[in-house]
Formats: C-alpha cells, sequence, structure tokens
C-alpha cells in the first residue's frame, strides 16, 4: 500500500449557488491542490460535511473528484455514517466507481460495544473488494476505541489502516506497536503532523491542508529528508493559523480562506456556523498577516 502516503486533504466540499455540490469549484479546487503537492484526497469526512449530505450527494463528489483526479493520486472515500446499511451501500459504490479505498468513522450516536463496533466495519469491509481505513476521531464521536479493539481490527482482512485524530501520540504509537508495520496509521491532527510523522505515521490526512497545502508538502519533504529542525519551524508557521482558525468553527474558517485565495466553495451546511461580516473581516486580517494564506 505504498501509494498511501504524504499529506492528504480532507477535502472541503465545494458548494454552488444552487447549495448542491459545486463540479467547477471541485474540479478548480483538487487541481490547485495537486500542483501544491496533494498526494491524495480524503473525500465527505469530518472537514467535507459528509454527515450533513446526502448519499446520493457523497456518491456524486466521489465522482467528481475521480473524474478529475483520475490516477494521478489516490482518492479514499469516507462512507461511515451511523447505520451500517448507509455505509455499505457507499462503499459498493466507492469500489465500482473506482476509488483507492474507503475510510469509516467508528458508528457514533448511540454506544455500541466493542464487538458491534467490530460487526460493523467487518460488514463493510466484506462489502466490496476495497481496502479500508478505519477513522479514530474521539472528540467527535464520543467512541473512544482501545489499542487492543484496534489491534484486533488489523488482523480483519482488507483493513489497512486507521486514520488517529487526536493528540494522544502515544496512544497513535501504541497502536502502531500492536497492529505491525504493514498496518498503515495516518496523523490527524494538522496540529502534530510532525509529532505523528516522527512518531511512525505514514502520512497525515486533515483539514487545513486544503488552505496551506504548500507549506504541509515542504515540511513532509523536510521530515523525510531528516531536516528536523526546518520542518518545526514550518510546524510552528502553520500552527499559528491554526491557532487563529480553532477561534472559529474550522470549517467556517477554512471555506473563507479559500473564498479569499479564489475558490468560491461557498458557506457551510447549517448548523455549521455562518460567518458574518465583522468575521469575515477579521479572518481578511488574519490571512493578510499570514502572507503564504
Ligand atoms: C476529516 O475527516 O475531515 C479530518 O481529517 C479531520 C481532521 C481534523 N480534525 C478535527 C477534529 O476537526 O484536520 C483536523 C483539524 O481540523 C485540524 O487539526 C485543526 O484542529
Amino acid at each position: 500500500h505504498e501509494q498511501f502516503n504524504g499529506i492528504i486533504p480532507a477535502l472541503i466540499t465545494p458548494y454552488g449557488a444552487d447549495g448542491g455540490i459545486s463540479d467547477s469549484v471541485t474540479r478548480q479546487l483538487v487541481r490547485h491542490l495537486i500542483s501544491q503537492g496533494a498526494a491524495g484526497f480524503y473525500l465527505s469526512g469530518s472537514t467535507g460535511e459528509g454527515f450533513l449530505q446526502s448519499t446520493e450527494e457523497r456518491q456524486q463528489l466521489l465522482e467528481i473528484v475521480l473524474d478529475e483526479v483520475k490516477s494521478e493520486v489516490p482518492v479514499i472515500a469516507h462512507v461511515g455514517a451511523m447505520d451500517t446499511a448507509t455505509a455499505v451501500q457507499l462503499t459498493r459504490h466507492a469500489h465500482q466507481a473506482g476509488a483507492a479505498a474507503v475510510s469509516a468513522v467508528t458508528p457514533f450516536y448511540y454506544k455500541h460495544g466493542p464487538e458491534q463496533v467490530m460487526r460493523h466495519y467487518i460488514d463493510i469491509v466484506e462489502a466490496a473488494d476495497i481496502p479500508l481505513i478505519a477513522y479514530h476521531i474521539p472528540g467527535l464521536t464520543g467512541s473512544n476505541a482501545s489499542v487492543d479493539f484496534y489491534k484486533e481490527l488489523s488482523q480483519v482482512d482488507g483493513i489497512i489502516g486507521l486514520k488517529f485524530t487526536s493528540t494522544n501520540v502515544y496512544e497513535m504509537q501504541q497502536i502502531m506497536d500492536s497492529c505491525g508495520e504493514d498496518f498503515l496509521v495516518f496523523n490527524g491532527p494538522d496540529e502534530i503532523c510532525l509529532a505523528g510523522l516522527t512518531m511512525g505515521a505514514c502520512g497525515a490526512i486533515g483539514s487545513t491542508y486544503n488552505i496551506m497545502m504548500a507549506p504541509f508538502a515542504e515540511l513532509y519533504r523536510l521530515f523525510h529528508e531528516g531536516k528536523l529542525a526546518e520542518a518545526r519551524t514550518l510546524q510552528y508557521e502553520v500552527n499559528r493559523v491554526i491557532r487563529e482558525l480553532l477561534r472559529y468553527d474550522f470549517i467556517a474558517f477554512e471555506r473563507e480562506i479559500l473564498r479569499l485565495q479564489g475558490f468560491e466553495v461557498g458557506s457551510p451546511r447549517k448548523p455549521i456556523q455562518q460567518l458574518i461580516d465583522a468575521q469575515r473581516a477579521d479572518i481578511y486580517e488574519v490571512a493578510k498577516r499570514f502572507s503564504f494564506l
């Protein structure tokens, strides 16, 4: 699975004037991010607002991105859902459409025991012949699966890795140590991208790569050249932006930055924060202060 590495934006989903997915802006954004070093795309995840989209829209977005990207970089379709049936349906579609992998959050809202969560993942992986990357994001799902759970999960055929979105780097390392070298772990929180890579993550999937692709691609390159001090300088720089971002809903902030960068991606879907003019003006000042935005 050597194709999965590098910095992979969890793509912001561009919406058009009618509120639906914008074919043209999606293509424009994806092209731009590839030119800046994107090593793949992760669609309809947290950043992509997958849970605020219909099943048809999630399929539509995947088809547009695959058509634009061809096989230049791998495209990972997030198929996670509260219910197994939707995840299975999206998985079959992703396989037919030609995605490189699917990924799924641990099922949320209802509290399930580890057997149910395991069954959910097995049902997904058995639905189609496509690799599956599990998605650990306890801050949003409320489900904190254990290191032992992931160890067992890593032994299931077809489950090739985990996107680990928690700043607990020790836990990330414990998962990597228990699951073995072939199990891919992607760093989730962009603010500790370098720490995750240092601990052994194969790459990183995250939201701020939509707005800071170039510096993160450079950070990744420097890390692999062993230039740790320079990589750290870049991590500090991007974290100054992330600090500003965290004053807002991250999706609202990133959409505004993308708009300032010339990508008319539209507003996030409600109930995500809708910016007022004073907030837009504030974000504009942030963008001016950080000239690389
Ligand atoms: C996804 O599925 O969209 C992600 O990859 C989300 C990862 C993000 N985590 C959360 C909790 O939002 O990129 C990070 C995060 O936005 C960033 O590190 C800023 O905190």
